[in-house]
């Protein structure tokens, strides 16, 4: 494999590892759980991982174990940090027992279904220390829902000698994990599965997990690409750039970004949820800045616009919803062959008020809001080009303004989208650390005999030396949501918290950032070598949320 210095440089690097990692370690039981929301619907539905208590991980004494396989799944997107989580998976079993085997299965969850694999040698391990992206096993987005799929995973891993398997994935792919554990433990077929908290989204923390991995590396790129073109724009002085940032649905991505940036506007969904606003109001909202910067001879900024911003806006929030039932049930629209087809049958199946909607929208809009669900049933909003609809309502607002002489200012307007330049990025020292440490954890899970637990790694905002490893029971992370119109067990997600310290820190900075007076932040690239202060750090959020974040 051809690799850059830096790469050469990186697979040397030694994932920094908590001491209570270090040694043999023994599984200490809490307190029993109980699920997010819908206790009893969810515990009828899990009466084997219901209720399990959480597990924290002490010094113990070393006991002699039985040679054990294990199989390891990459599921969903890419996140930085995903081959650090399967080499501290391997170094964790082969410390165990030499002869220990880890089996990778390919391509994501249909690996296990399809029986593809392969065996992680030593060789393979090494060429994947400290790199991004998943391709050492592949990952996929198939899911794991029905019991002819576990039935199929059962035969390979008996075939294999598989005790556990480990799955690699976010809110969805954990919630599979779940369903899977609880059905091989009904079987009782000597299966355990444990989960591990994947996505660059941030979205899948809660009152145990306090990050999920990639997070970190994925916001520091994408503020390195926002600080440089704040810098451009700085120097040329003549662009307005609407930036759309990935993160499916919660604005995490968007929220960080804007902490280590200071942007001139960020948007945040989960306010314009809250705030019930229209489409207008953000245009609204977005003209009230730059006629702003305008008037004091600035006609250039920048504007972060969370990737999920389209569905948080209450009114498209139930078109998405109509569509999405009628796109999971309805098999006349797939028969359907053009677009403008396809829209005609839309528009005459949605409530009035959804149907005016739809037809107000731009085409390009429209069509890319009928495109296939993903396999959860969720709208593929990085399809979704926000940034230009902005754009092109910010653009025809202001031309009627500048015709009527209430806006005198320039406007030139650049879209740009950063979603899949962060997600396979070298991860971060903390993404690298937080990883091996991930999959070490997961090692001690297995060992344990536990199944249905996500591996936990918490106290992250401390240097990692100080980092607390356990488990937590994926069923407490669970309510009943709708998906592709039924109701179904899932991991809550976790949104911006408009109370917590993250989002309060932008809305008491963001008059002055979008002030004439020019404040941004150029954080530059992620630093892998130099003073800890400069190359460990976590995130922003995570700092401000633990309360250890100095202004
Ligand atoms: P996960 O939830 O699987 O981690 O994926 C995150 C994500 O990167 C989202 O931010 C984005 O909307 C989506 O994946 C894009 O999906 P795809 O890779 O299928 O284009």
């Amino acid at each position: 494999m051809l690799k850059s210095p830096l790469q050469i440089a990186r697979s040397s690097y030694q994932p920094k590892l908590p001491v209570a990692l270090k040694g043999n370690v023994v599984l200490k039981e809490g307190e029993a759980t109980q699920s997010v929301a819908d206790h009893e619907e969810i515990k009828a539905l899990f009466p084997n991982t219901y209720g399990m208590p959480i597990l924290s991980m002490v010094k113990g004494e070393k006991k002699p174990m039985e040679p054990m396989n294990v199989g390891v799944i990459l599921s969903g997107g890419q996140a930085p940090g995903g081959h650090n989580v399967i080499s501290g998976l391997y170094d964790g079993l082969k410390n165990l027992n030499p002869q220990n085997k880890l089996y990778g299965f390919l391509g994501g969850p249909s690996g296990l279904i399809e029986h593809k694999y392969v065996e992680l040698t030593g060789d393979i391990i090494n060429e994947y220390r400290n790199t991004g992206g998943f391709d050492i096993i592949g990952s996929g987005r198939t899911k794991l829902e029905e019991p002819w799929q576990f039935d199929k995973g059962i035969e390979i891993c008996h075939e294999l000698g598989i005790r556990a398997i480990v799955i690699i994935g976010g809110d969805d792919s954990n919630t599979n994990a779940c369903v899977l554990a609880e059905y091989y433990l009904q079987k009782g077929c000597g299966i355990q599965v444990i989960g591990c908290p994947k996505t660059i989204d941030g979205d899948l923390k809660n009152s145990q997990i306090e990050t999920s991995f990639g997070f970190d590396t994925a916001c520091k790129t994408y503020s390195e690409l926002i600080g440089n073109i704040q810098r451009d724009a700085n120097s040329a002085k003549k662009y307005w750039h609407f930036i759309r940032l990935m993160g499916r649905s919660a604005s995490h991505i968007a929220l960080e970004c804007a902490l280590q940036s200071q942007p001139n506007i960020c948007l945040i969904s989960e306010e314009v949820e809250a705030k019930n606003m229209t489409l207008n109001d953000i245009v609204d909202g977005i003209i009230k800045v730059i006629v702003a910067r305008a008037d004091a001879g600035l006609n250039f900024g920048t504007i972060l616009i969370p990737e999920g911003l389209i569905e948080f806006i209450p009114a498209m929030r139930r078109l998405i919803a109509e569509l999405n039932d009628l796109l999971a049930t309805n098999e006349g629209f797939n028969a359907l062959e053009t677009e403008d087809e396809k829209r005609q049958f839309v528009k005459a199946c949605l409530s009035p008020e959804s149907s005016a909607l739809f037809r107000d929208l731009p085409k390009g809009i429209a069509r890319q809001l009928m495109l296939d669900r993903d396999p959860h049933g969720n709208v593929q909003v990085s399809q979704i080009e926000t940034e230009k609809l902005l754009i092109e309502m910010v653009a025809k607002r202001l031309a009627v303004m500048k015709a009527s002489g209430t806006y005198k200012g320039k406007f030139s307007a650049l879209g740009h989208f950063f979603g899949y330049e962060g997600r396979c990025a070298i991860p971060s020292n903390f993404d690298a650390d937080y990883c091996y440490s991930i999959g070490i954890t997961a090692t001690w899970l297995i060992a344990g005999g536990k199944s249905g637990y996500m591996a936990l790694v918490q106290n992250l905002t401390a240097p990692a030396s100080e980092w607390q490893a356990g488990g937590v029971p994926i069923t407490m992370m669970m309510n009943m949501e709708k998906r592709a119109g039924k109701m179904k067990p899932v991991i809550q997600k976790a949104l911006v918290d408009l109370e917590g310290a993250p989002f309060k820190y932008l809305a008491a900075h963001r008059d002055e950032w979008a002030d004439a007076n020019t404040s941004y932040i150029y954080p530059g690239p992620i630093q892998y070598y130099g003073p800890s202060e400069v190359c460990d750090q976590p995130t922003h959020t995570l700092k401000l949320e633990k309360g250890a974040f100095e202004d």
